[in-house]
């Protein structure tokens, strides 16, 4: 028998593949800067929030700005970023999502959002998603970026569970060590290699069933 309550999913790279929007304004933004920033480079950034991942960004080029104008430099690659994601719809959700929260919701386990994310209300709502979620929570509601847990933890507070309760689905590293922070099993979407530290991985949500749940 699972004693897991809650699912926690990241929204990038987990329910819909915005993190190659990321990547794509990211290397954008790099261009205009004058340097390189490959698929490898942008790993680092999954996860992280808007102005620490310009920090990596900006460590992996080189270069050196003051707070004005990185406030600046982040806005412009949001900018390009909330274009590409206001053409998004329900036929972006990854293959497996829906029916894996419908056979969630059939067996009574809550489905949270834990996502850092300052876009992600506009993406659920772009996709029809937002109902299918009892929590959510999002960028907009917490101060620390993953690894650091409080996005999930917030999401356990709001639903009254434990950490122990609750699983995470997560892609990024950072996300996996947010998860480990939490005291939450974590199942990782992607590869192995990356994600080592999580308790399961897997390439996706296509025929899951809830034997992902049993740790
Ligand atoms: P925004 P997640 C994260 O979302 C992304 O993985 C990360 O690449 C991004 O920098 C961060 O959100 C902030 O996003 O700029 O839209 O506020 O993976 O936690 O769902
Ligand atoms: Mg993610």
């Amino acid at each position: 028998m699972s004693i897991v309550k809650v699912c926690i999913f990241d929204l990038d790279g987990v329910v819909v593949d915005t993190a190659k929007y990321h990547f794509i304004a990211w290397r954008r933004l790099a261009d205009e800067l004058g340097f390189e920033f490959t698929v490898e480079d942008n790993e680092r950034l999954k996860g992280v929030s808007r102005m620490d991942s310009l920090e990596i960004l900006l460590e992996i080029g080189g270069k050196t700005y003051d707070e004005e104008t990185k406030i600046e430099l982040a806005q412009k690659k949001n900018d390009w970023y909330v274009q590409y994601i206001t053409k998004m719809d329900e036929s972006e959700i990854l293959p497996g999502v829906k029916d894996f929260m419908t056979l969630l919701k059939k067996e009574n386990i809550k489905i949270a959002l834990g996502s850092v994310s300052k876009n992600a209300m506009s993406i659920l709502n772009n996709i029809h998603l937002t109902e299918y979620f009892d929590s959510i929570i999002d960028g907009t509601k917490v101060s620390n970026a993953k690894p650091d847990p409080e996005v999930f933890l917030n999401a356990a507070k709001e639903l009254n569970v434990l950490p122990q309760e609750c699983v995470v689905f997560e892609d990024a590293v950072a996300g996996i060590q947010a998860a480990i922070n939490a005291g939450m099993p974590s199942v990782g979407i992607g590869s192995p290699e990356i994600l080592n530290k999580a308790n399961k991985v897997v390439p996706g949500f296509e025929n899951m069933d809830l034997s992902i749940l049993e740790f």
